[in-house]
């Protein structure tokens, strides 16, 4: 089955999936180790980064000889791309005006997704202030959205689904002091009516269990998981 499927298949029984983001540059075996202990309760692996200097392609392998939890590029990118991947975050940075992260990397990067078969995932990408200047911002060259002004949020997500993307992905950025809020999340998902990843400064399986209630299907969890691996323990139980 196709990842994004597989991914409609779930939020249609309701089960609320949570993604992993691994740097390749800070991936760790602390990391594998707790993602092999807890891979039942792992839905995807998102890996990339605004800017790596390791190979990615090297990093999916490794995972992939562990667990077999689906792997989807999350590139930051052209460079960023690998046949070693399940599946691809094709990224419209929609909050954005630069038309490099509109089509100019896509363009440099379809022949090797068709080449690789990779399957694309079209996401609306829309990163909001999140308290810090972040990596994403300063190497894709944009602005984030003030997180508090809900319309233009909902509006650009809306845009993105009449542009014909397949997702939305709510990014306060990594390590971000906080993720878009639950009454943002609510007012998004009940416009658009897509499916909705959230991500950025989630440290807390209650921040989690809001975030889902509000309409969030899958959050993504990067700095807290890299900075301790054994943190999902605790993530796990507390959502459950
Ligand atoms: C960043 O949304 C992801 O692209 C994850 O953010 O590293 O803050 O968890 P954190």
């Amino acid at each position: 089955m196709m990842i994004f499927d597989e991914i409609n298949k779930k939020i249609a029984t309701g089960k609320k999936q949570i993604a992993l983001l691994i740097d390749p540059d800070k991936f760790s075996s602390g990391q594998l180790e707790a993602v092999h202990r807890h891979e039942k309760h792992i839905d995807l692996i998102l890996v990339g980064g605004s800017f790596t200097f390791k190979h990615i392609g090297d990093v999916i392998a490794r995972i992939k000889e562990k667990v077999s939890i689906p792997v989807i590029l999350f590139p930051g990118d052209v460079t960023q791309l690998s046949a070693n991947a399940d599946a691809l975050l094709m990224l419209s940075l929609i909050s954005g005006r630069n038309p490099e992260y509109l089509i100019g990397n896509h363009v440099l990067a379809a022949p090797r997704i068709m080449e690789y078969g990779l399957e694309p995932i079209p996401t609306g990408y829309i990163v909001l202030n999140g308290g810090k200047k972040t990596a994403v911002s300063y190497i894709s060259n944009t602005n984030p959205v003030p997180s508090e002004q809900h319309d233009i949020i909902v509006a650009t997500a809306l845009a993105g689904k009449y542009l014909g993307l397949k997702m939305i992905y709510l990014e306060t950025g990594s390590g971000a002091t906080h993720p878009a809020s639950p009454e943002l999340v609510r007012k998004v998902k009940s416009t658009v009516h897509l499916p909705l990843i959230v991500g950025g400064g989630i440290k807390t399986a209650e921040q989690l269990k809001s975030l889902f209630n509000a309409g969030a299907d899958i959050a993504v969890i990067g700095t807290l998981f890299e900075n301790n691996p054994e943190v999902l323990q605790d993530i796990i139980e507390g959502i459950h």
